[in-house]
């Protein structure tokens, strides 16, 4: 913390105000009687930007200087949401800010509002790549983030009559402060056209040349990532696509103006929208596109910066050190691309043979996997690769050739029927290239999310590359960043914890809070931890009313599912017990039961038929629900339309309940699941991803876990589950499900709902909501008798809350660190 005091000198409150009002003249151009909201928020951040830059600057000198061994994390995903509170937080300014802004009239909680949220990302594969750059910083390791630069990110949802509908979101429309641009380390990258062989008369070799039909340039625009109090500030780099100056000018001299502007925009279409889904995208050619364009322009940027660093005197490069200086961390196979690219780099045009070329290529990357869904294990229809990347398909195919001919033969000789499997070429009608096997041929690491996740990625995903390469498999449990996640957005329960430890240390070192247990049956401390946890249900409940109109109770149970809609996350069967719970209530109106609000915040993929479905009968439902003054106010039903980061960070310290009810072995690990624990939030879960390892932390017995394990749904699957049997023999499964073809909940609209009814009965309800429901039930009714119990729950609260440590993704960090990545920390002068 020493380093921190002296960069702060310059930061006493007096000193904060001199500088937000200079820059609110200088930087802004207006004064303080004429600046709205929006100008004090710029201003703000243009003050604390004068600290970021400097330390931007030595970061970078420093790292150079020594040409220390770098991550680079290529993940087509940065879910970033604000930064204005986060980067007070790390460079310890919050309250000075706070005190120096209320000098000025102005309260910063309100300013942070202004700013959008960076949602470049569909949900928590883009977040895991936001905390560990988090986390990257903070643990003083050198790490570059790459991706791509996307004018819109995940679409905004509106709700009209019960139906999501998607507005673009602009979220630089009007300037972002954290962005740099810098046109100094623009890349050109090439696409489509062909490929000649040429032969040579001297050594009879053939040379492969590709002469591409287009080329685009790459924008590289800066966010500082800073650290959490530390000296390090590293760099998330996203890649804007341009047309080249040059190329509009071939086309205008040619008198072709129209078609260079025409040109000009295809260009810029490939980083103009952030794809929304979460699982496939049947083959769109300008995802592939995408997905090139910010590998490759990544991989020139890390070439340029090697090269300085490693040419000799002779002008020839020196590669012996590339895979000691260079490691590249491939998140889900969106950037797998990068392989073959920078086999064709070295051997295409830095002339180097191709086994030492994949020598040094297969110890650079590494690759984690985030789902094992069929649907969602990307493939690519050679004839589009044939299109975009010609040269690329005939690397793949020599790869392919050659682990085919070599280590799969010596593992399995003779065996057509494995390396079928195992090829990267699937064989069919259309022919495609399966980009987790490449993944797997071309990394040396390959890890899975979660302790089982990662199980079933080695034995069942690819349980023959794990008989050729057992030590590739790793796991490397998810994390969330304990300063976004809890400083931050929990300001209240972050100061209970630190006041009674006596330190804040426990911000970076998350498992001291466990020195807390002995508190966890402590009345005082209960009553305090329980009014935090009140406070922030009131303050929820105002943003209810706000945004939907609804009022709920802040004595009520908050129960809370967020997460974007997919049918294995089951919000529906979510809703079937809101359902169940619901006819309880209205046959028996004197039932005894806690007021109960059930919470949602969830997208669907726009093409998503069946989600967008659930979040309408959600919708109607809940209007149904809320609206029958039978049922007293026991029951409360509220969908948050456009769920994203900053309004996670409203729901998840208001939770009491947090629903975690995926069919196991579907979810990889979950990382809501972590943040609501660690914010209170007792876990409704299943025995799936990171729940099992969060209740094996917090006590099975301070949780409500149910439902079918992983091998119990795959011999339920294996035996032929048939959801009828479900139906027949549980009467409340069946009044639950025949309600949906009534129009009880759309008045003069029969059938709308039937949609999930079908899809649970005749579709064979494939995630086994109904095999699940009794189980659940049962859950929930030991949870509202462990509510009932104010000091019990005050006690599992706690537990939960303190035991977290593990998902901290500091930890995470340092398990690739020592695991895949063997980084060396770089302090920062
Ligand atoms: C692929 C091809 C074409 C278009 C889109 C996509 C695509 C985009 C995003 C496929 C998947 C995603 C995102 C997946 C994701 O978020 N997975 C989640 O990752 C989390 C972090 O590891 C896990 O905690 C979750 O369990 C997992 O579902």
């Amino acid at each position: 913390a020493s380093s921190f005091d002296s960069a702060s000198l310059n930061y006493t409150k007096e000193d904060f105000k001199a500088k937000i009002v200079h820059h609110l003249h200088s930087t802004l151009g207006t004064s303080e009687n004429k600046a709205t909201k929006q100008s004090w928020w710029k201003a703000t951040c243009a003050a604390v930007n004068e600290l970021v830059y400097e330390r931007l600057t030595q970061t970078q000198q420093t790292h150079a200087n020594k040409d220390t061994r770098a991550v680079h994390y290529l993940s087509a995903e940065f879910l970033m949401g604000r930064l204005t509170a986060n980067n007070l937080h790390n460079l310890h300014l919050f309250n000075v800010c706070s005190d120096a802004l209320k000098d000025l009239g102005i309260n910063l909680t309100d300013l942070c509002e202004e700013e959008p949220d960076m949602a470049l990302g569909n949900g928590g594969l883009g977040r895991l790549a936001a905390c560990f750059i988090d986390s990257l910083a903070t643990l003083n390791l050198p790490a570059l983030g790459y991706g791509i630069h996307y004018e819109n990110g995940l679409f905004r949802q509106e709700i009209h009559n019960g139906r999501q509908i998607e507005r673009p979101d602009s979220w630089r429309e009007y300037g972002n402060p954290w962005e740099i641009c810098r046109p100094e380390s623009i890349q050109e990258v090439a696409l489509g056209g062909y490929v000649e062989t040429i032969y040579s008369e001297k050594d009879g070799s053939l040379k492969k040349v590709w002469h591409p039909a287009q080329k685009i340039k790459g924008v590289p625009w800066d966010i500082p990532v800073v650290g959490y109090n530390g000296t390090t500030v590293n760099i998330l780099r996203l890649w804007e696509s341009k047309a080249p100056e040059s190329f509009d000018w071939d086309v205008f001299n040619a008198g072709g103006y129209v078609d260079a502007q025409a040109e000009k925009a295809r260009a810029e279409t490939i980083s103009k929208v952030l794809y929304p889904n979460d699982s496939t995208e049947a083959g769109k050619i300008l995802r592939l596109v995408q997905q090139y364009f910010f590998s490759a322009c990544s991989l020139k940027d890390i070439l340029r910066r090697y090269k300085r660093a490693h040419t000799l005197a002779s002008g020839k490069v020196d590669y012996s050190e590339f895979a000691n200086k260079i490691a590249v961390q491939l998140n889900d196979t969106h950037p797998t691309i990068a392989i073959p690219e920078l086999m064709r780099i070295f051997v295409d045009e830095e002339g180097l043979g191709w086994e030492e070329a994949w020598n040094i290529c297969y110890k650079v990357f590494s690759y984690t996997n985030h789902t094992l869904l069929p649907e969602a294990l990307e493939k690519w229809p050679v004839y589009i690769f044939e299109r975009v990347l010609p040269r690329h398909l005939e690397i793949i195919y020599e790869i392919n050739r050659r682990f085919l001919e070599g280590e799969c033969e010596r593992v399995f000789p003779g065996n057509d029927f494995i390396k079928a499997k195992l090829s990267l070429i699937e064989e069919g009608s259309t022919r495609m290239v399966r980009m987790g096997n490449l993944c797997v041929v071309g990394s040396h690491k390959v890890n899975g999310v979660a302790a089982i996740h990662s199980k079933l990625v080695k034995e069942d995903l690819f349980p023959e590359y794990a008989q050729i390469w057992n030590d590739k498999f790793c796991n490397v449990t998810n994390g969330v960043t304990p300063r976004r996640w809890m400083l931050s957005c929990n300001p209240e329960l972050a100061k209970l914890y630190t006041e009674t430890l006596g330190s804040d240390e426990w911000v970076t070192k998350l498992d001291k809070l466990k020195d807390l247990k002995k508190y966890a049956d402590n009345a005082d401390f209960q009553k305090k931890f329980m009014a935090i946890k009140h406070a922030n249900k009131v303050k929820l409940a105002t943003v209810i009313k706000a945004e939907t109109g609804i009022e709920v109770d802040p004595n009520a149970l908050f129960d809370i599912q967020i997460k974007r809609l997919h049918e294995y996350k089951r919000q529906q069967l979510n809703l079937l017990y809101i359902l169940a719970l619901y006819r309880r209530v209205l046959e028996n109106p004197d039932l005894e039961m806690t007021p109960h609000v059930f919470i949602f915040g969830s997208k669907a993929a726009p093409g998503y038929k069946m989600a967008k479905d659930i979040i309408y009968a959600i919708n109607k439902v809940g209007e149904r629900i809320n609206n029958d003054a039978r049922i007293k106010g026991k029951i409360k039903v509220v969908f948050m339309p456009n769920y994203r980061v900053s309004l996670a960070e409203k729901l998840i310290p208001a939770a009491d309940v947090s629903q975690q009810i995926s069919t196991a072995g579907y979810e990889a690990s979950g990382t809501g699941n972590m943040k609501l624990a660690m914010n209170g939030a007792i876990t409704l879960g299943t025995m799936d991803g990171a729940n099992i390892e969060i209740v094996e932390e917090a006590g099975e017995e301070n949780n409500a876990i149910f439902g079918l394990s992983v091998d119990e749904v795959k011999s339920v699957k294996a035996n032929g589950y048939n959801p009828w049997d479900y139906y027949n023999r549980d009467h409340e499964i069946k009044k639950a499900l025949d309600w949906l073809d009534s129009d009880y909940f759309t008045p003069g609209f029969p059938g709308e709902l039937a949609g999930i009814k079908r899809a649970l009965l005749e579709g064979g309800d494939t995630y086994l909501a109904l095999a699940d429901f009794r189980s659940y039930s049962d859950a929930h009714a030991r949870l509202e008798k462990m509510y009932a119990n104010k000091k019990g729950w005050a006690k599992s609260a706690i537990l939960n809350s303190i035991t977290m440590g593990k998902f901290n993704s500091d930890r995470s960090i340092q398990d690739y660190v020592d695991q895949v990545w063997s980084l060396e920390t770089c302090l920062v002068k």
